[in-house]
């Protein structure tokens, strides 16, 4: 099986790995205050433990003082599992925590899966699937963007945009269904163009929040910010500017960097990663040039803004035309360009009609790098602004989203043939768009795709 069993009483350590002031280790299942009780003192503490207060217990092993400990009993089904359960707080030393699983283990509770804490509040309608697996973005969160993404799902607003559509297709699906159930022609005939009008308008609401993804995506994993341009125009001086570090080497020879090189920043709460590429030139000499340039090639494809550097102390050169080239042919539809003019401390060659149509920098004084990183925060600010608060940013939702989508829009089309449009046909394309979004609340997501949601998930949660 697939599931794990959820009768079972699960325990597993609660904090990361390694030492800390305190460490919690939780038991979760019918046999929670059972187990505990073996091993946690005075037993007095369990006749009548008030739920969600905390006990200063003793953990003994062999009759011995194993640790003093605080304790949490938590009452089925008014725990995060839903389960009855226990938390116990510890000195957070790797040898008590082996200590306490052992003796958990020892008196009944199996060792929990990745993820199975949360797997069992969603088994157990604490939360649908969607906020459960937001629970582990919320734990991998490393901006205030992607935390803010992360804890609106959690609160259900993602869900709550989905049961609103999802009711939208209902009603239409019930129009439907009278209709073919109304074997003596009862009821008059279905107004076609107010129902197509009603599916596009459905369709529409699930395409915007799809579309959506295009900004969760960045939000969750950050904004690919790929540095290119010609050789010895600066862009590792510009990756140590912005990076404020001396990640990559910079020299005055031509073709210093050779492979791509990849630093997160965070601007402004926003998660930016930025790649410096190897210059493009024209004959790369060698196998381990060809693959820099292949993988320069790969950066400018996976960016989603591209920064072009330019010495402004030089004229255009045929460098700079290989790199527009380069970036013209890589560069995926909606990848947006900012022309930055570099070495601006030096006598510009460039003239100010060039200049005008991009952003002038100079990596040796520093003059212009906070206008640029308030530019690409100003590109991320757009990507995510009020509006927009709840976003996707799982490709699992997505996908079901596009599926939906695409069953309606084939009612569309069945419509379109006038008002003695096939019926059931419709409503077959209604319920494979209901399913799709049933599918993305966990209401009918096979056992298998559960288990590789949950699998990702840290131990103890
Ligand atoms: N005067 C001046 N020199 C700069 C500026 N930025 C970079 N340089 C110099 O330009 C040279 C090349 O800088 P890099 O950052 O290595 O250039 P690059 O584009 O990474 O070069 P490759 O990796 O060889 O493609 C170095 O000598 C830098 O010190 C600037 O703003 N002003
Ligand atoms: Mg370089």
């Amino acid at each position: 099986m697939i599931i794990p069993d959820t009768t079972q009483t699960i325990v597993a350590p609660a904090s990361a790995p390694g030492l800390g002031a305190i460490a919690v280790v939780r038991l979760s299942g019918p046999e929670a205050h059972n187990i505990a009780s073996a091993f946690l003192k005075p037993l007095s503490a369990f006749k009548k433990p008030r739920p969600g207060t905390s006990y200063l217990l003793k953990a003994e092993e062999n009759g011995r003082l194993l640790d003093k400990i605080v304790v949490i009993f938590y009452r089925a089904p008014k725990s995060y599992t839903g389960d009855d359960m226990v938390e116990i707080f510890c000195h957070g030393s790797p040898y008590i925590i082996s200590r306490l699983l052992r003796l958990s283990i020892a008196n009944g509770a199996r060792e929990a899966a990745p993820g199975e804490f949360t797997l069992r509040a969603f088994m157990n309608g604490k939360l649908d699937l969607t906020q459960a697996e937001a629970v582990n973005d919320l734990i991998i969160s490393e901006s205030a963007a992607s935390h803010r993404a992360a804890i609106t799902q959690v609160e259900g607003e993602v869900s709550s945009r989905i049961r609103k559509l999802r009711g939208r297709l209902v009603d239409l699906l019930s129009e439907l269904e009278v209709r073919l159930d109304d074997a003596y022609g009862e009821l008059p005939a279905l107004d076609s163009e107010a129902f197509a009008g009603r599916t596009a308008a459905a369709a529409a609401g699930i395409k915007t929040l799809a579309d959506s993804f295009e900004h969760g995506r960045h939000l969750k994993h950050g904004l690919r910010v790929t540095i290119a341009g010609a050789p010895n125009s600066g862009k590792s001086s510009l990756l140590n500017r912005v990076a404020d570090s001396d990640r990559a080497i910079v020299s005055p020879k031509a073709g210093t960097t050779r492979d791509t090189i990849e630093e997160r920043i965070n601007l402004s709460g926003f998660t930016v990663i930025f790649t410096d590429t190897a210059g493009i030139s024209p004959a790369a000499e060698d196998a381990v040039e060809r693959e820099g340039m292949r993988r320069s090639i790969k950066a400018l494809k996976a960016a989603d803004i591209i920064l072009w550097v330019r010495d402004i102390s030089k004229r255009d050169s045929s460098a700079d035309r290989r790199v527009a080239a380069a970036i013209k042919r890589a560069a995926a539809p909606g990848t947006e360009l900012i022309k930055v003019f570099n070495k601006s401390d030096l006598p510009p060659a460039r003239g100010p009609g060039e200049t005008a149509e991009g952003i002038s920098i100079s990596c040796r004084t520093g003059r212009g790098v906070d206008a640029l990183k308030d530019l690409l925060v100003g590109e991320e600010r757009k990507m995510f602004s009020a509006e927009s608060s709840s976003v996707i940013t799982s490709a699992r939702h997505y996908s079901a989203l596009l599926g939906a989508h695409g069953e309606l829009t084939r009612i569309g089309g069945l419509v379109g043939h006038g008002p003695e449009f096939p019926l059931e046909l419709a409503a077959e394309h209604l319920r494979g768009a209901l399913n799709a979004l049933a599918d993305i609340l966990g209401e009918t997501t096979p056992e298998e795709i559960l288990g590789r949601i949950f699998e990702k998930f840290c131990v103890g949660k």
